[in-house]
């Protein structure tokens, strides 16, 4: 079923219709983008299967048949849930949970991707190492070193913190149990770790997870299969991000997939007849500092159309701009100045009584997302976002922002990213403005592209 609502983005990643949650799997595989995922194709959306596409260009996908179902009677009966996709020496493989309990499970593909087989020892790990109290057991994510195969699993050690624990094998097949590969504290970031990804990064490692938060990330050291976090961040402010997981493409980028749930109601979801939506493919990189640097994957840009934009002008108050769109880009850079406050307002009626505000304050150094008045329909959520940015003297101030129908994406200097959802009801909430208040913002420039639908 392909659903129709006005609130359904077009240039993100979604399912025909009905349940998307976390990214699984992704691969580049024969020359083609694969992206599996979490989909809730039947019972209320509750049972958990995996969704499959493919791209040529990571931006146009085609949908392809359900990879993975849950099988009546077997370890995953209760759910397939996430995992990774390897190659295995030139065979596909899938290496997810099943529930309940949490096991870890295996299937081969055909050399297409469009043929799934459970290997029929599973589960290839049937319970958590027995010597652990554990907060949950799963996620896998599977990678091969020069003496074979690794695995983490998202899991937490009850009172103590979230981990990811190592496991090794020869084939796939048999698993041993190493050690956690290194243990949060439970005040800090939670006692459960889902959708551990991790991976080098420059001359580091990073290693992502969900703290049933929003997603965090370590850089550190990997060695002796060990790791020692140096530096840690988080992966999205904006509170509608969660269970990222990466892949690298054949040029060696790092890319990451996040999903992003919604922020209305459950009758509402039913209602339109889908629910659920990726983030922008997102590659990732290392400052030199040992923080993450984000930069939405220039193929998105293929989809720009009509553009607008101007020079340096100063900003006092609000300026709507000439520019009527609800699926956009827009690019600003304020110099630094005397605002105490500068933005822009998107989805905007031509009165202000619907808009969403994204505003950075120079007194307080976080950029806000604003959701008081996204909405008149009551039952959608209207929290302020925020995350925290520090400019350097002289720097300027720039948003990168895609707005597609309900959900919008902030990339703020390359270094903050913020994720939110808006359901504005009016038809003419598609304005876009610029704004300051607290002192005059200098624009230095400003540019808007229409974007095309990827579907
Ligand atoms: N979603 C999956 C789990 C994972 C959670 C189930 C994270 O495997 O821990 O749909 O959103």
């Amino acid at each position: 079923m392909t659903v129709f609502d006005t609130q359904r983005p077009h240039y993100h990643f979604l399912p025909p219709g009905e349940w998307l949650n976390d990214p699984n799997g992704p691969i580049w595989w024969q020359r083609q983008y694969h992206l599996f995922y979490q989909y809730g194709p039947r019972d209320h959306w509750d049972l958990k299967y995996w969704g499959h596409a493919s791209s040529a260009d990571l931006v146009r996908w085609k949908h392809l048949p359900i990879a993975l179902a849950p099988t009546p009677g077997g370890p995953d009966a209760g759910g397939v849930w996430s995992g990774c996709a390897v190659d295995d020496h030139g065979t596909p493989a899938l290496l997810y949970t099943g529930v309940q309990p949490e096991t870890q499970c295996l299937a081969y593909g055909s050399p297409d991707l469009l043929t799934w087989e459970k290997y029929p020892g599973n589960p290839v790990i049937a319970a958590p190492p027995a010597e652990l109290t554990v907060t949950g057991f799963r996620d896998p994510c599977v990678w091969r070193e020069a003496d074979g195969w690794y695995m983490l699993i998202g899991s937490g050690i009850k009172g103590v913190g979230g981990t990811a624990l190592l496991y090794r094998s020869p084939d796939l097949r048999a698993w041993e149990f190493l050690h956690p590969l290194c243990v949060g504290d439970n005040a800090e970031t939670g006692e459960m770790w889902e959708c551990p990804d991790f991976f080098p990064l420059g001359d580091k490692h990073v290693l992502l997870f969900s703290p049933y938060g929003a997603p965090r990330y370590l850089v550190g050291v990997y060695a002796d299969h060990r790791f020692i976090p140096e530096s840690s961040g988080t992966l999205d402010f904006g509170g509608y991000c969660y269970a990222p997981k990466t892949f690298r493409d054949d040029a060696g980028r790092r890319i990451l997939w996040g999903w992003s749930w919604e922020g209305r109601s459950d009758a509402a979801q039913h209602a339109a007849g889908w629910a659920g939506v990726m983030t922008l493919p997102r590659v990732l990189t290392l400052a030199p500092d040992g923080t993450l640097r984000y930069d939405v994957a220039r193929e998105v840009l293929s989809l720009r159309g009509a553009h607008r934009g101007g020079g340096r002008f100063a900003v006092d108050g609000m300026h709507p701009l000439d520019v009527q769109s609800d699926s956009l880009e827009i690019g600003v850079t304020f110099l630094p100045g005397s605002a105490a406050r500068a933005g822009l307002a998107v989805r905007r009626s031509p009165d202000g009584a619907e808009e969403t505000r994204i505003v950075y304050d120079a007194r307080t150094g976080e950029v806000s997302i604003e959701r008081e008045h996204a909405s008149l329909e009551a039952d959608t959520h209207r929290a302020t976002e925020h995350g925290p940015l520090k400019l350097a003297a002289g720097e300027a101030l720039t948003l990168h922002v895609f707005v597609d129908r309900s959900i919008i994406e902030v990339f703020v200097n390359d270094r903050l990213c913020l994720t939110t959802r808006v359901y504005p009801t009016r038809a003419d909430s598609r304005g876009v403005a610029l704004l300051a208040d607290g002192g005059e913002a200098l624009v230095e420039q400003w540019d808007t592209w229409e974007m095309q639908g990827s579907w």
